[in-house]
């Protein structure tokens, strides 16, 4: 089984992004799941759900939502090596900004949105900066120069 993380300001994105993927996943016939960890609140169980996906979301409470993470995510692995998924995605908001819900070896993507301004790639810290796939979205309702401009911050 694949594990992919996949972290991201809240509602940067990272459902649409992840429900796209699964989408293509699926046409090739790959057995998806997804864990969902957040804060205080989430539906997204829902939407995957719906699009056919095994889900688990794990809400952090008064936890800081990183280590929250990495105190779940080897019991949601056996679940999803159980379940004989060939690829496991886990959703997570990081919103810690000190830490990031990546593991070493394991694919991390990063989701920030054009419309979170400028200095979010200098706030976010680890979450952006360890990532080995950054996305950006919402570059359908900005400017050429607001993308181009949060595209130059990422890269400095
Ligand atoms: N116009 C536009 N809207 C988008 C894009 N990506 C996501 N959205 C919208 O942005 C909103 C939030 O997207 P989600 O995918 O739920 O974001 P999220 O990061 O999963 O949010 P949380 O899990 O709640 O933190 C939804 O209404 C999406 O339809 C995009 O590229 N363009
Ligand atoms: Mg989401």
């Amino acid at each position: 089984m694949n594990l992919v993380t996949v972290s991201g300001p809240p509602s940067s994105g990272k459902t649409a992004v992840i429900l796209k993927t699964i989408d293509s996943f699926q046409k090739r016939g790959l057995e998806v799941g997804v864990v969902k960890f957040d804060c205080l609140y989430t539906d997204d169980d829902i939407l995957y759900e719906k699009a056919g996906v095994k889900v688990k979301k794990g809400l952090s409470g008064s936890l800081c939502p990183d280590h929250y993470f990495v105190s779940n995510i080897e019991e949601v692995t056996q679940w999803g090596i159980k379940e004989c998924l060939d690829i496991l995605i886990t959703e997570s908001a990081g919103l810690c900004n000190r830490c990031s819900p990546y593991v070493k070896s394991v694919t991390a993507v990063c989701v920030i949105d054009n419309l979170s301004g400028i200095n979010t790639p200098k706030k976010i810290g680890p979450m952006l900066k360890s990532a080995d796939i950054v996305i950006i979205t919402k570059g359908d309702i900005v400017s050429q120069a607001e993308r181009e401009f949060l595209h130059r911050e990422l890269i400095l």
